[in-house]
């Protein structure tokens, strides 16, 4: 799979604010990998198709995970969660990925998870402050990124855990460890 046929499958089944979107991930991403000794090319790959499945139906996306152990977790935390690892899923079964660091970096891009590989932690960061996104606090999170990637990563999930608590919403667990894990290394 090549970076244009990658951006043409996505251009179909996201609208134009998604797509825009998945451009800024794309960009930030590989500004971020410049950190690591990763391969920009996986990289790239891997932004460009993080939301694929974010237009599919949520029946499909459970009926898809509930036959699945480890991912099938996800079904009781909310709809918001299913497009991360069905589209794992999805870009291994439609567009023939068989690259374990994009379809990890993917499957984990909105929960995040503990012991986020670097792959995993440029496409969780880049998909939080992308330059499109206007959440409360992501300047702080953009800031922080510049300096340190684990210590930006950890403002980002602190804040989507206390937006969440504040809907009363429930938290994935790996979000919490997600957190714990990069705080606690951190200090
Ligand atoms: O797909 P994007 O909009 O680009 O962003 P995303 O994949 O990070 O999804 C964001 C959504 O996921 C947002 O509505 C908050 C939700 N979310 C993130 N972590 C958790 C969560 N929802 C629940 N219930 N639990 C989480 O841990
Ligand atoms: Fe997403
Ligand atoms: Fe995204
Ligand atoms: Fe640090």
């Amino acid at each position: 799979m090549d970076k244009n046929e990658a951006l043409q499958i996505v251009k179909e089944q996201l609208t134009e604010n998604r797509y825009k979107h998945t451009l800024g991930v794309r960009e930030t991403a590989l500004y971020l990998a410049e950190r690591f000794d990763i391969d920009y090319n996986k990289v790239e790959i891997a932004a460009i198709l993080h939301d694929y499945a974010k237009y599919r139906p949520v029946e499909e996306m459970r009926e898809l995970l509930r036959g699945k152990e480890e991912a099938g977790r996800f079904i009781a935390y909310g709809d918001e969660l299913l497009h991360a690892p069905a589209g794992a899923y999805f870009i291994q079964t439609e567009a023939g990925i068989a690259d374990a660091d994009i379809v990890s970096s993917i499957y984990w891009h909105t929960t995040g998870k503990p012991n986020m590989t670097a792959y995993e932690k440029v496409l969780f960061l880049a998909d939080y402050i992308e330059p499109n996104r206007t959440f409360p606090g992501v300047e702080k999170v953009r800031e922080m990124a510049e300096s340190d990637i684990d210590a930006a990563i950890v403002m980002a999930l602190g804040n989507t855990i206390q937006f969440l608590i504040s809907k009363n919403v429930p938290v994935f667990p790996d979000t919490l460890a997600a957190y714990n894990d990069l705080v606690m290394e951190h200090k």
